[in-house]
C-alpha cells in the first residue's frame, strides 16, 4: 500500500505506533504537556525517536481522546495539537505519518502538513469528511463504532456483531469510492472496544479472517484496552503480555497494520513469527 511517499507492504503486519497528544488519554494522557498546558514538541520528538528505534512502521498522531466519556475536543484545539507534531516528525524523520482525526479541517490540514495516512474512528460520516480524504488523495483507515465515545459504552447490543459490522464498513466503502476515494486507499478496522462488550470483542477478533476475506487490507488496535483488562483483570500499565498476545493472534489472521502502544515488545514478537514461518520448510 502507497502512503505518500512511502509504501509499505502490508503481506506481513506492520506496526502503527500510538502517539496520542492528548491531556486526557487513557494510557498516555498528558505526558506531552508543560505545567502551563503548552505542548513540548522537543520532548514528542524524543518519544518518536524511541518508537522508531523500537520498529514502528507508521506513527499514528492523534489530538482527540476516544476513550469512553472523553470530553469533545474543538477542532482549532485538534489542529494546535495535530499539526506542529505531524510537520515536526516530518521534518525530522522518515517514516510515514497517520492522523487520527474525524474533523475535514484537520484532514485538510494533515494532508498539507505532509501526513501519509488518515484514520478515523469515525469512518468518514462527519460532513466534509469523505470529500477531504477524496481530495487528500491519502489512504484512509475506516473503523466501525457503535454510538459515539461518550455513551458507547452503555449496553452495546448487536443481533450478529460481525454481519452488523461487516455490512457498516461495506457501506462506509460504497461512500468513499462514491466520494472519489480509490479502493485501494482503503483499509477496515472492527473497532475493538468502540461499543463492544468483551463477548462482542472476542467474537471479532475470531472473524479477523473474515473480515480480511472482504478485500481490504486490516487494522487492528487492541493494545492495553479494556478487553485485556477484562480477562486478565489487570489495570492499563500490566496488559502489554496480554496486548502482545493479542497482536499476535491478529498478524496470525492475517491483518496488515497493528496500532500498539509497545512498540519494541510487538516488534520482537512479529520477528519471532516471521523466523517460524519462513524456516518451517527449511
Ligand atoms: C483505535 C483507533 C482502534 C483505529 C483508538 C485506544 C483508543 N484507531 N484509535 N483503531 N483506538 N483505527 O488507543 O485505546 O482500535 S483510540
Amino acid at each position: 500500500m502507497n502512503l505518500g511517499q512511502y509504501h509499505l507492504d502490508l503481506s506481513s503486519p506492520c506496526i502503527m505506533a500510538v502517539l496520542n497528544i492528548t491531556p486526557d488519554s487513557f494510557s498516555d494522557g498528558g505526558r506531552f504537556f508543560a505545567q502551563n498546558g503548552q505542548l513540548d514538541i522537543p520532548l514528542v520528538m524524543t518519544r518518536v525517536e524511541a518508537l522508531l528505534a523500537g520498529g514502528a512502521n507508521i506513527i499514528d498522531v492523534g489530538g482527540e481522546s476516544t476513550r469512553p466519556n472523553a470530553t469533545p475536543v474543538s477542532v482549532s484545539e485538534e489542529l494546535s495539537r495535530v499539526i506542529p507534531i505531524v510537520e515536526a516528525i516530518n521534518a525530522r524523520f522518515d517514516v510515514p505519518v497517520s492522523v487520527d482525526t474525524s474533523a475535514p479541517e484537520v484532514i485538510a490540514a494533515a494532508a498539507r502538513a505532509g501526513a501519509a495516512m488518515i484514520n478515523d474512528v469515525r469512518a468518514l460520516q462527519c460532513p466534509g469528511a469523505l470529500e477531504a480524504v477524496a481530495i487528500a488523495g491519502l489512504p484512509v483507515c475506516l473503523m466501525h463504532m457503535s454510538g459515539e465515545p461518550r455513551m458507547m459504552q452503555n449496553n452495546p447490543c448487536y443481533r450478529d456483531v460481525v454481519q452488523e459490522v461487516e455490512t457498516f464498513l461495506l457501506a462506509r466503502v460504497n461512500a468513499c469510492v462514491a466520494a472519489g476515494i480509490t479502493p485501494e486507499n482503503i483499509l477496515l478496522d472492527p473497532g475493538f472496544g468502540f461499543g463492544k462488550t468483551l463477548e462482542h470483542n472476542l467474537t471479532l477478533f475470531r472473524s479477523l479472517s473474515e473480515l480480511r476475506a472482504l478485500g481490504f487490507p486490516l487494522l487492528v488496535g487492541v493494545s492495553r484496552k479494556s478487553m485485556i483488562g477484562a480477562i486478565l483483570d489487570k489495570p492499563v500499565d500490566q496488559r502489554m503480555v496480554g496486548s502482545v498476545a493479542l497482536a499476535m493472534l491478529a498478524a496470525q489472521q492475517g491483518v496488515g497494520i497493528l496500532r500498539v502502544h509497545d512498540v519494541a515488545a510487538t516488534a520482537d514478537v512479529l520477528k519471532i513469527m516471521r523466523a517460524v514461518e519462513e524456516r518451517k520448510d527449511g
